[in-house]
């Protein structure tokens, strides 16, 4: 029996799911294919509307009051202790790195901005400065850093220090002023070390750790509070590309779950008190190689969808639930090339009573047991990067496909067409220069799939 279900909604949740959610991890978790795709999105945002260089320069202009020729101006830095009231550090820059890894998304969903812990990861030869990381970005963007030349990177004892401030207006101030946020500006050096910070991409693994301190936090205290409900950029006036950026209170995202964002660390993601909403895209996508445990109040309401995805291992504790009418997917993914489509919730049997870890094997479609149901319409495209050719598993036969090759202006280089295939294999690529590409995917008429690949 040829299974088809689900497929056209799916097809059309996928294509328009640009961006996913997030779980962010330390860079030394990424696999190296992760690497090259978060190395290829900071290129490839400057190119065209140059999202990076807006953010440089839009953080130099509003950095701080004092340096302005109009002081009554709003800022985004050093406003604490003397002013409160204009306080937004914390925010504006959660809000600014979720800005740059939605831009990312869109490129490749898969893509989540990862953290660096400069408290523990010090040295001027870590992989985050190899030539095929971020170092090459030194020359490539003329960044002038100066690694370890000015300055401290923040000692363990001094994360927690500022960890256990308890109000919420001294935390701020002491991680803005004390050696946890100013130590990584001025070590780095070159533009990190002044208001054009955010020109170097170390800048958002920077905040992105930063951001996940105040998390911890946050999770801690529930305390954190401003006094200003607006923020510059994101006041509901500024133009991006032709697009008006929406206006936030910083009120409203003191968790970062409020944009779908979880901190990894140690191999583990920990997804809990998470309603899957919807509201920034119509799929949620969390994936992490590592184990993910969603459980605790982690909920996908009837009409939502969402998607975890891991190479290794996924746990659905006690206090997961997945709704009649909800459609929640998961899926290993080991990389071997063999996608394990494992269980998709849509029942009134809790979770919580299935024990744990899910049995995945109990869950193969080929059982498809009636409270279970199953879709299969991810695209799997193997192997990424690639160097001869690169496979397309769909899991079933299609009647028609329809595969295109795009390099990165837009221009078709490949188009092929099969018939009654479950998946096919593209040898043309290898006449390709190494570079990223854009494969589009066509099934029965539907564009199921547009995803990046790199050649290498
Ligand atoms: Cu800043």
């Amino acid at each position: 029996m040829k299974r088809n279900i689900y497929l056209t909604v799916a097809a059309a949740l996928l294509f328009f799911s640009a961006q996913a959610q997030s779980i962010r991890k330390n860079y030394q978790e990424m696999t190296l294919a992760e690497r090259t795709n978060l190395v290829n999105a900071f290129y490839q945002l400057r190119n065209g509307p140059d999202l990076i260089n807006d953010m440089a320069v839009f953080h130099g202009a509003f950095f701080n009051f004092d340096d302005s020729p109009d002081p009554t101006q709003l800022d985004i830095h050093f406003n604490l202790p003397d002013e409160p009231e204009r306080d937004i550090f914390f925010a504006w820059h959660r809000r600014q790195v979720f800005e740059v890894e939605q831009a990312m998304q869109e490129i490749d969903p898969y893509i989540s901005i990862p953290f660096w812990n400069t408290s523990t990861d010090q040295s001027t030869t870590s992989p985050l400065w190899s030539q095929d990381f971020l170092g090459q970005f030194n020359t490539d963007w003329s960044l002038n850093r100066n690694l370890g030349g000015n300055d401290m990177l923040p000692f363990p004892s001094e994360v927690t220090q500022v960890q256990s401030q308890t109000n919420f207006l001294l935390y701020s101030d002491l991680m803005e002023r004390g050696p946890v946020h100013h130590g990584p500006h001025r070590w780095v050096g070159g533009a990190m070390a002044a208001t054009v910070s955010p020109r170097d991409p170390v800048f958002y693994l920077v905040h992105s750790y930063i951001d996940k301190l105040w998390q911890e936090w946050e999770d801690l205290r529930q305390s954190s509070s401003y006094i200003r409900t607006d923020m510059i950029r994101y006041n509901g006036t500024y133009v991006f590309d032709g697009q008006t950026i929406p206006s936030v209170n910083p009120n409203s995202i003191t968790d970062s779950r409020f944009y779908g964002v979880f901190y990894a660390d140690n191999q583990l993601a920990v997804l809990d008190e998470y309603t899957v909403n919807n509201t920034h895209n119509p799929l949620e996508l969390f994936f992490y190689q590592y184990q993910i445990r969603a459980g605790d109040g982690f909920v996908v309401p009837a009409s939502r969808n969402a998607h975890i995805e891991s190479m290794t291992q996924i746990r659905l504790q006690p206090g997961f639930h997945a709704a009649d009418g909800s459609t929640f997917t998961a899926t290993i993914d080991d990389g071997t090339g063999q996608r394990n489509f494992m269980a998709i919730v849509r029942n009134q049997i809790p979770w919580d009573n299935r024990g744990i870890p899910i049995d995945w094997d109990a869950y193969r479609p080929q059982d498809e047991p009636g409270n279970v149901k199953v879709t299969e319409n991810n695209i799997h495209i193997y192997p990424n990067p690639f160097t001869e050719r690169v496979t397309l598993i769909a899991h079933e036969y299609h009647e028609s496909w329809f595969v295109e090759v795009y390099d990165l202006s837009g221009r078709k280089l490949i188009e092929k067409a099969y018939a009654d295939e479950a998946s096919v294999t593209l040898d043309e690529v290898s006449k390709l220069q190494n570079g990223t590409y854009l494969i589009k995917i066509t099934i029965n008429g539907n564009v199921i799939s547009s995803s990046t690949v790199i050649k290498q």
